[in-house]
């Protein structure tokens, strides 16, 4: 592993830090979201209805206690903390002109509080938390104008916390709106709410497109205000896997896997592949691209490449094979691995998949990688005031020792790995509490009932250990 090598731990605004009115903060599209379960989908709503209930506007109230949580986390000896910075704090409807000082204020605080711990803050300027004035007034951003206003949002952060933030993402898996099974990653991602029969995939294209040219352009201003910023894309890590070596499923893996690909293609390379424009003409898609946007992704390429990793997926040509039905695989034809065990989420548990990615990433690419996700989300039970959660350090015992293999065995670059949900959030695709990520066990419910205490669990002590030992061998 480097010298610099960067343990922590991962979370988003919108999922820990509640506070959704204070400080002068508007609206988030996760203000918007109720919470749901693994049965029943989050619900998106037209602005706040009285009555329904929505986990985010509470989260875990870091907004009142990151203090005391950054205090444990120096305590597990994290180097650095991933965490975004909620655009409705700093731009409350999103195309104001100037920014809220007292939301910059905050991240101030925080970002000040982090270094004086010893931790590199590690932050994504978009993570499923844009200003929900952004969807009303444009439609998100299937506008052209959404650019302008995350271009003023990234400079005004870039300029302000410049010597306190060198590690940057833009929006966070920028790739997750492809899985077109399931409306709320589009709404997530993008604040697009799709109307009835129109080509969503269509317009998850156009939509990806001014991202990609709201990045580049972030990425340019970023390193002309500072030359030391290294700025990354962030996509959601799946590997593809054909069920069987029969040539149908291989090509048809193949062509599943480029639909995470193409996000990282384009930031890192700065051009489209051919296979895109490809499917557009076949298609008869003409989208609004400009040259000048050309030019833009052309000049704007990422320093790094950041990405999440939880779950691998395997693609059959069989008709005959039964589809998982799992909407967080990007293509219905998506199908069970008959050699992986789920997570009572139904997500696969696949600790090689991170290794085979980490691999495939720097084989194609060749820049450096960073961790800034993985985790095992799970319904901790409380015993006598104690959380014994030897599933998940087993989880992440077997995530961790593939990677060190990947970096000392197969001589990936990477930067850093922050475990997601350090300290329990609000889940984000169910809204729910009792799907715990922690070391760090937060006493809320899924009612929003609690006292909002912090106890260790048993992992804590463990994760302590592998980073005094920087990674684990055996
Ligand atoms: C990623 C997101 C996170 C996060 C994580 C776990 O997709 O970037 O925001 O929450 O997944 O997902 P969940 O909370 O739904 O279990």
């Amino acid at each position: 592993m480097r010298k610099d090598f960067l343990w922590g731990g991962a979370v988003a605004a919108h999922q820990v830090e509640g506070a959704y009115r204070e400080g002068g903060k508007g609206l988030s599209i996760a203000d918007v979201m109720t919470s749901g379960s693994r049965e029943k989908a989050r619900e998106i709503t037209d602005g706040v209805v009285e009555g329904k209930y929505y986990p985010n506007h509470e989260g875990i109230r870091f907004y009142d206690f990151y203090k005391e949580d950054i205090a444990l986390f120096e305590e597990m000896g994290f180097q650095c903390f991933r965490t975004s910075i909620a655009w409705s704090r700093i731009f409350p409807k999103g195309d104001e002109e100037t920014p809220n000082e007292e939301g910059l204020k905050f991240y101030d605080r925080l970002f000040d509080e982090l270094r004086a711990h010893g931790m590199e803050p590690v932050v994504t300027l978009s993570h499923f938390e844009m200003p929900y004035g952004l969807v009303q007034a444009y439609g998100g951003w299937r506008n052209r104008k959404l650019i302008g206003f995350f271009l003023r949002f990234a400079r005004t952060v870039m300029e302000r916390y410049k010597g306190k933030v060198r590690y940057w993402m833009t929006f966070n898996e920028i790739n997750n709106q492809m899985i077109l099974t399931n409306d709320i990653y589009a709404f997530t991602n993008s604040g697009i709410l799709f109307e009835e029969g129109e080509d969503k995939l269509k317009t998850v294209y156009q939509a990806a497109h001014y991202e990609f040219v709201a990045s580049a352009l972030a990425v340019k201003a970023g390193h002309e205000i500072d030359p030391d910023a290294r700025i990354g894309c962030m996509v959601a890590g799946t590997p593809v896997y054909p069920l069987t070596c029969n040539p149908e499923d291989v090509l048809l893996a193949m062509q599943e896997d480029r639909k995470n690909l193409f996000f990282t293609d384009v930031q890192v390379r700065g051009h489209y592949p051919s296979y895109i424009k490809k499917d557009w003409e076949r298609r008869g898609y003409v989208l609004d691209i400009t040259q000048e946007d050309l030019k833009n992704i052309r000049e704007g390429c990422v320093d790094y490449i950041g990405f999440s990793y939880y779950l691998s997926s395997v693609m059959s040509a069989d008709p005959g094979k039964t589809r998982t039905g799992n909407d967080l695989a990007a293509s219905p034809d998506a199908v069970e691995n008959p050699y992986l065990e789920m997570t009572p989420w139904g997500w696969t548990i696949d600790p090689k998949g991170l290794r085979y990615i980490l691999n495939q990433y720097y084989d194609r690419y060749e820049i450096p990688l960073f961790i800034v996700e993985n985790g095992f989300g799970y319904e901790d039970s409380l015993e006598d005031g104690k959380i014994h959660d030897n599933n998940r350090m087993e989880y992440l015992g077997n995530h961790i020792r593939e990677m060190v293999k990947a970096v000392e065995e197969d001589g990936v670059d990477l930067l850093g790995y922050t475990v997601w949900g350090c300290i329990d959030p609000v889940s984000f695709t169910t809204g729910e509490m009792r799907k715990r990520y922690g070391f760090i066990y937060v006493d809320r419910d899924d009612e929003g009932k609690g006292t909002y205490k912090r106890i260790r669990k048993d992992s804590f002590y463990w994760y302590q250990g592998v980073i005094r030992d920087n990674g684990i061998r055996e």
